[in-house]
Parts: structure tokens; sequence; C-alpha cells
């Protein structure tokens, strides 16, 4: 790893980066993980780095949910172990959910090593690996078919942070609710997900489990009430609205500096 001054203008950027080489030289980020978070830094750059109104919207509505889900899970991929793992565990124990290793680039290796990364911030049951009770889901034409019978299979809703496509899709079609954390709004993740938070990943999931404690207070109607007036598709039209009316701005001040 390479020594970051906090003074440098990206450091933040640089530190994500680094997190997710650490993980890549460990064996359980993937070099296509890498490609990944490429794709997700441009977009990200286009939100102007913060986590914009709709993505607050859709992380109070994914925090009612998961509050009032009766059997959730978090599907964890490498890029997710590498980025929030903490994150990861204290939104399992808050919600009550089930932490489940699921990769789309399956080795026992990575999942014994992302297994290996979740213990060491606190989670007591990593399911998904082998030897696990696992089962395929026919609608999943990946290695994201393989899910654990006390999992994904069983959910009512599941998270599932940075997506690769048609997982959602499928788990739509088998009725669950599904949270999605992505970047790009244009994804096809983005677009069959029950509830997409369009944001980083380290800014969501701290803002998620912030959420979810301050929403522990209410009652299961007024859960509900979140919930339903909850509505994706119009979120999604805001998130391009914001980056629209942003480039818009942008185009008018751009200044060459020399
Ligand atoms: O660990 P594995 O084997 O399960 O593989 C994980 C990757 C990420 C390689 C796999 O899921 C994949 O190929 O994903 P995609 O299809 O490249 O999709 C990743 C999506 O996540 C893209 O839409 C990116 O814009 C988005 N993304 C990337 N980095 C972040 C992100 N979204 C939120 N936060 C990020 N830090």
């Amino acid at each position: 790893m390479i020594e970051i001054s906090p003074n440098h203008p990206r450091y933040w950027s640089l530190v994500i980066r680094e997190r997710l080489v650490k993980g890549f030289e460990e064996g359980y980020v993937v070099p296509q993980g890498l490609i990944a978070h490429g794709r997700g830094e441009c977009f990200d750059y286009l939100l102007g780095e913060v986590t914009i109104p709709p993505a607050l919207k859709a992380i109070r509505a994914a925090a009612a949910t998961l509050l009032i889900s009766k059997y959730p899970v978090i599907s964890v991929n490498g890029n997710a172990a590498a980025l929030v793992p903490g994150e990861i565990v204290r939104l399992a124990k808050l919600v009550g959910a089930k932490i489940e290793v699921n990769l789309f680039h399956r080795t026992r290796s990575r999942e014994l090593k992302i297994v290996e990364v979740l213990r060491s911030y606190g989670a007591d049951e990593v399911l998904g690996v082998e030897g696990d009770d696992l089962t395929t889901i026919p609608e999943i034409f990946s290695e994201r078919r393989k899910v654990s019978l006390r999992g994904i299979y069983r959910a009512d809703t599941v998270l599932v942070p940075l997506e690769d496509g048609d997982r959602a899709e499928a788990l739509r079609k088998l009725g669950k609710t599904v949270i999605a954390i992505d970047l790009n709004p244009l994804s096809r993740t983005s677009r069959a997900a029950s509830i997409t938070i369009v944001d980083n990943i380290v800014r969501a999931l701290p803002k998620l489990v912030e959420e979810v404690e301050s929403l522990k207070k209410f009652n299961v109607n007024e859960l509900r009430r979140i919930v339903t007036e909850y509505n994706n598709e119009e979120v999604l039209k805001e998130v391009i609205n914001y980056i629209l009316d942003r480039l818009y701005i942008l185009s008018k001040e751009l200044r060459l500096t020399t």
C-alpha cells in the first residue's frame, strides 16, 4: 500500500481505491471488481461525490423495509467486503439480518477469505459458503445462483450492494424485496430493484445504519407508511434530473485553470 497524504485533493477517493487494492492483493477482490469500481467512480463524479436527496429518500425507505422485514439478508461480494465490512456487520446486528457471501466469480478460497474478513469485524455467522446448505435458483444465470437455504433462498428482503444485473430481476420475480446500492442509476439492477440507493456504498451504508437507528423508535404502521409512499421509478428519475441540472450548471461555470 502506498502512503497517501491527507492533504491530497483526492485523499478519500485514493483511500477507497487502496482498500480495494488491498482486498485484491489478499485474494478476495477480483480484478473485475477494480474495473467495476472505476465505473462507479465515474458516476460518483457526476453526483459530486455526495449523498444526494433522492438517495436519502431511498435510504429511509430501505431502513424502514429492513426494520419490518421478517427475514432480511445482506448479500456480500468481494468489493463490499473490502469497502464496508464493519458497517455490514453492524447493520446485520441492528436489523437481525443474516449475512451471506454470494459471488459472481465464485471460488472457495475467496468465499473463505470474505468470511474471515467479516468475522474479524464481529460477524457471528456468515452463510453461503460451501458446506452450508446451498441450493440453486435456476432463474439466475451465473454462479450467483448458488444460495443458502437459510439465507437468500428464504429471505423476504435482500440487500444487494454492487450488483451485476440479472440477480436483482430474478429475486424480484421470486417475490422478494430487493434493496440495491448502485452508483449507476441506469443499470439493470437499479431499474429492477424495489429500492435503489444511488450512492457510493462507502457513504450509503453508514447512513443506512444511522437511519435504522433513528427509525427504530417508529411503530410498524409508521414504517409501513414510509415504504408504501416510496416510489423507486420516481426516485431514479430524480437522480437523473439531479445529474442533468448539475451538468447544466457546470457547463455554464466551467473555467479552465492555468
Ligand atoms: O465479488 P464478485 O465475484 O461477486 O464480483 C463483484 C463485481 C463487482 C465484479 C460484480 O458484481 C460485477 O461485475 O459488477 P458490475 O456488473 O460491474 O456492476 C457493479 C455496479 O456497481 C456498477 O453499476 C457500478 O457503477 C457500481 N459500483 C461500483 N463501485 C461502487 C458501485 N456502486 C456503489 N458504490 C461503489 N463503491
